[in-house]
C-alpha cells in the first residue's frame, strides 16, 4: 500500500535509493554553510565547488572589518565562478538547440552558467529534494525555467532520454558514486561525438593509497574519493575518450589559502585540503572526453 505524503512532510526519496544515498541526500538537504550561501547571494549563482586562479590577497589588508568580510566573500566567489567558467568552456561549442546534463547539480549554478554562455537547455540532477526545489526557484526568478530544469533523481539512473545530449558533466560530484555506473549513464544520454567533462578531487596513485587527509575529506563530506587511475579505466570501459586532461592542483591552492583566512566562512576542512594538496596525496583534476 502506498501512502500519499501529507502536505509539509519531507519530499519522497528517489526510488530504489540505497541507504548510503539517503544519508548523502540528508547531508545536502540540511547543508546551509555560509561559505556557500553568502557567496551565492552575491549574484544568485550558487556553487558547491572550489575556486581556481590567483587570489587577490589585498582584501586581507582591508582595515574595516565589515568591508574586509565582504571583500573576502566576493573574492572567493570570483574564484569559484572562474572554476565554473573553465568547465563550461570545455563543454562547447554548443548552440541553443543543444541539451546538456548536469550530473550532481547542487543548488544549480553550473547549469545557469552553461545556459548563459551557450543558450543551451539544461537538465540538472541532484539526490537532494531541497536542492532541486531551490535550483528550480532560482531558474524561475531568472525567467529561464523553460530552458533550465532540475530534478531530484539519482544520477546513475536519470530517466533522461538516450543519445539526445550534446554535453554532460560532473562538477565535484563523482566521489559519491561508482564510476562505471556513472559513466555508463553519461555514455547512454550523450550523442555520439558528445562531450563529457569532469572536475574532481582524486587521490594520487603515485603517492599510494588514500592518505590520512583524503580519508578526513571523505569523512567530512560522506564521500569516497577515487584514485586518478580509476577515472581513465572507467572512461575507457564506457566509450569516453579523453581529449584534455588538466591538473588544477596548483591553481586551486590560492583559493584554499584565502578561504582559511575567512573566519566568517571557514568550515574547518581548509587546512586538510591544503595539506593533502601539498603532500602530493590529492589532486584537483579536469578531464574532458568525447563520447565515441
Ligand atoms: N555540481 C554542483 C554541486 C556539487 S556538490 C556544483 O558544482 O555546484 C555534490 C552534489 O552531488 C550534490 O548536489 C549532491 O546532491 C549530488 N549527488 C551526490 N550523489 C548523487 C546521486 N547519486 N545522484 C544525484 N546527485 C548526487
Ligand atoms: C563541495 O561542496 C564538496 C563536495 C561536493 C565534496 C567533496 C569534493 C572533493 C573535491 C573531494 P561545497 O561547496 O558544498 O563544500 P564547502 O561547504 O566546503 O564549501
Ligand atoms: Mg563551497
Amino acid at each position: 500500500m502506498t501512502i500519499a505524503p501529507e502536505a509539509g512532510t519531507a519530499p519522497a526519496p528517489v526510488p530504489s535509493q540505497s541507504t548510503y544515498q539517503t544519508r548523502v541526500a540528508d547531508y545536502w538537504n540540511a547543508e546551509e554553510n555560509p561559505v556557500n550561501l553568502e557567496l551565492g547571494k552575491i549574484d544568485d549563482l550558487y556553487h558547491h565547488h572550489y575556486g581556481i586562479g590567483d587570489a587577490d590577497r589585498s582584501v586581507l589588508d582591508e582595515p574595516d572589518p565589515d568591508l574586509r568580510r565582504e571583500r573576502l566573500t566576493t573574492e572567493l566567489h570570483r574564484l569559484e565562478h572562474a572554476q565554473a567558467e573553465l568547465l563550461a568552456t570545455h563543454l562547447g561549442p554548443l548552440t541553443p538547440a543543444d541539451r546538456v546534463f548536469d550530473a550532481g547539480c547542487g543548488r544549480g549554478g553550473g547549469s545557469v552558467v552553461a545556459h548563459l554562455r551557450y543558450g543551451c537547455q539544461s537538465d540538472g540532477v541532484t539526490i537532494s529534494a531541497k536542492q532541486a526545489q531551490f535550483a528550480n526557484e532560482q531558474a524561475r526568478k531568472r525567467g529561464i525555467d523553460d530552458r533550465v530544469r532540475y530534478h531530484c533523481r539519482n544520477m546513475l539512473d536519470t530517466g533522461l532520454p538516450s543519445g539526445e545530449f550534446a554535453a554532460s558533466w560532473n562538477n565535484e560530484s563523482t566521489m559519491y558514486v561508482e564510476l562505471d555506473l556513472l559513466f555508463a549513464e553519461h555514455a547512454r544520454v550523450l550523442r555520439r561525438g558528445g562531450r563529457y567533462v569532469v572536475i574532481t578531487g582524486c587521490y594520487n596513485d603515485t603517492y599510494g593509497r588514500a592518505s590520512r587527509e583524503v580519508s578526513l575529506i571523505n569523512a567530512h563530506y560522506i564521500c569516497d574519493i577515487h584514485p586518478r587511475s580509476e577515472y581513465f579505466r572507467a572512461m575507457a570501459r564506457n566509450r569516453l575518450v579523453p581529449v584534455h586532461v588538466e591538473d588544477l592542483t596548483e591553481a586551486t591552492i590560492p583559493y584554499w589559502e584565502l578561504r582559511r583566512e575567512a573566519e566568517h566562512l571557514v568550515t574547518g576542512i581548509e587546512d586538510t585540503f591544503l595539506t593533502a594538496y601539498k603532500n602530493g596525496s590529492f589532486q584537483y583534476l579536469l578531464i574532458a572526453a568525447d563520447r565515441v
